[in-house]
């Protein structure tokens, strides 16, 4: 897509929209309360926080993401429902499955009727905010503030707007990742002290197209990333989907809009790129200081690889290489801007009356079976980051095992404000599981469904339920891009002696049992949650 042109129409004057915001008049005010700052970042996959303890992290640490796990707690079995922005987002706001919330897929679907937890947060007298990557099509409801990032948002100079913008999207200069931290330290400063706040910090980073900002656009350039074991995964024991996806590092990921080689934007075939003009916008927004700082790095580096006339393996290797340090330069401003809000809290002195969230939008593959992106709901974009400090409830260096979802995280923050959960939500509270023990009662197993096809990377519709072992996934739905065909297929993966999932066991004999176990199950889920297509 366009960006310039798609930039011109999307302004809704909020005044069209009947907020509650501001409205509902705080009761039962204590300071006591806790506040809560929720920081969610887009794409961040859990193997790159050096905490989670994945080789790549080792090499590019994150101190300050880790602080919140070491004084915190470190969830390891933490999923999406719906592995991809909008619907993850409306799963937080709502604690609804994507079906019962209406966003399904990456456009428009929201059920804007749907109470959003921060509407109720907000009656019961908190200070709401939220900052950064929205992503919605619908109004921020139940905020006081909000500075939303139109669309995606960019890395440099993006565009922002707020209840004091009349539905304009205003240019400010500065990178995103630091831009959404001001804001988010400005409200924060200009709060009304006599409330308790809920501030949710939203990053436009890691995503796509992986922009450094112009301070770590060397970092790790001498650095050798190790390429994971599933690098060149050839499916083989898979139903179709995983042949068919269009995500791959090798044939999906450009070279000009991925990975930032400028230089050949008119050297065929690279010139029939189709989003060339995609990172022409991102230079063409920058100023002339940072457009200068980027080409003295990334020039010599792209001209040296193009004198290289690198092929095959060795080509695909350097486009690994490009692609993970640019991305992992982004979670560097990342850790450095949880850093400042965590220095904010210390110097008010509000560390430990302060719930710290962090967790990401969903997963995503560092080169895990060849691909980037996310959407399956093979563990690396179906599992995401969640660490959570608050030394009131939890003891440094707590891990749990318990399986947790995004659905969560709205009946956590309420109860954490001491608000009762709405009984139409479907999620559950956390707080149960702080003191680092795993009720007796916690859930057993987890649902996905992904319903973003036909839609950009191909990957075909599937729901499916994953327990402490095991995986069961089925994939469905009639074929509507080139060369797709129709499909009802299952895989089955015992993640213990095959955490890669590259051993597809459904129909293989001696797993009968496991199977029709976990069919109940999916199937349990289908009729209870009445999910209407699978
Ligand atoms: C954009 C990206 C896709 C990405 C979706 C969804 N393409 O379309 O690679 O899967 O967003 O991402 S890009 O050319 O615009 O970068 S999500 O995080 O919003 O779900
Ligand atoms: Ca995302």
């Amino acid at each position: 897509m366009n960006k310039f042109k798609a930039i011109s129409f999307v302004i809704i004057p909020s005044a069209l929209f009947n907020y509650s915001c501001g409205k509902r008049e705080s009761q039962n005010t204590t300071q006591t309360r806790p506040n809560i700052i929720y920081i969610m970042t887009d794409d961040h996959s859990y193997q790159t926080i050096s905490a989670y303890g994945h080789p790549l992290s080792k090499l590019a640490p994150t101190p300050n993401l880790d602080r919140l796990a070491n004084e915190g707690m470190l969830f390891q079995q933490a999923f999406v429902e719906n592995s991809l922005s909008t619907p993850s987002r409306a799963c937080l706001m709502t604690g609804l499955y994507s079906h019962q919330n209406g966003q399904r897929q990456l456009g428009t679907g929201i059920d804007s009727t749907k109470t959003f937890f921060s509407e109720l947060l907000q009656e019961a007298g908190y200070q709401t905010a939220v900052v950064g990557k929205w992503h919605m099509q619908c109004e921020p409801k139940g905020f006081d503030y909000y500075k939303i990032l139109w669309d995606q948002g960019e890395y440099y100079n993006p565009e922002f707007r707020s209840k004091d913008t009349n539905g304009k999207y205003i240019k400010e200069e500065g990178y995103a990742s630091t831009l959404i931290t001001d804001h988010s330290i400005d409200f924060l400063e200009h709060r009304d002290k006599d409330k308790p706040f809920c501030l949710l910090v939203h990053h436009k980073a890691p995503h796509r197209n992986w922009m450094p900002e112009p301070q770590y656009l060397d970092l790790y350039e001498d650095i050798e990333f190790p390429v994971p074991a599933t690098f060149k995964d050839n499916y083989s024991t898979r139903c179709s989907p995983a042949h068919t996806q269009d995500m791959t590092i090798d044939k999906t990921m450009t070279l000009i809009y991925d990975l930032k080689v400028q230089e050949l934007k008119d050297t065929p075939p690279y010139d029939k790129e189709w989003n060339i003009e995609s990172l022409q916008y991102s230079f063409d927004r920058m100023t002339p200081e940072q457009l200068d700082s980027w080409n003295k790095s990334y020039h010599p580096k792209n001209q040296k690889f193009i004198d290289q006339k690198l092929k095959g393996d060795d080509l695909l290797n350097w486009k690994f290489q490009r692609y993970l340090k640019d991305y992992l330069r982004c979670i560097k401003s990342i850790d450095d801007q949880v850093g400042r809000i965590i220095s904010y809290l210390e110097e008010q002195g509000l560390m430990d009356n302060t719930i710290i969230i962090y967790t990401s939008d969903q997963g995503f593959y560092m080169g895990e079976h060849g691909w980037f992106d996310k959407r399956f709901m093979y563990e690396e974009s179906f599992r995401t980051p969640l660490l959570i400090r608050y030394p009131k409830a939890i003891k440094a260096g707590t891990k749990t095992d318990a399986l947790v979802q995004n659905i969560d995280y709205a009946p956590t923050i309420l109860s954490l404000a001491g608000v009762e959960k709405p009984k139409e939500m479907s999620g559950t509270s956390l707080e149960a599981l702080f003191g680092g023990n795993k009720p007796a009662d916690w859930r057993t197993s987890l649902y996905y469904h992904y319903y973003d096809y036909p839609a950009i990377h191909s990957v075909r519709r599937h729901d499916g339920v994953r327990t402490d072992r095991y995986k069961l996934i089925h994939f469905y739905g009639k074929g509507e891009m080139a060369n797709d065909e129709d499909i009802d297929c299952n895989e089955l993966y015992d993640l213990q002696t095959d955490p890669n999932e590259l051993n597809n066991l459904y129909g293989k004999a001696g797993y009968e049992k496991i199977t029709a176990e976990l069919q109940t199950a999916l199937d349990k889920y289908r009729i209870d949650l009445k999910v209407d297509e699978y």
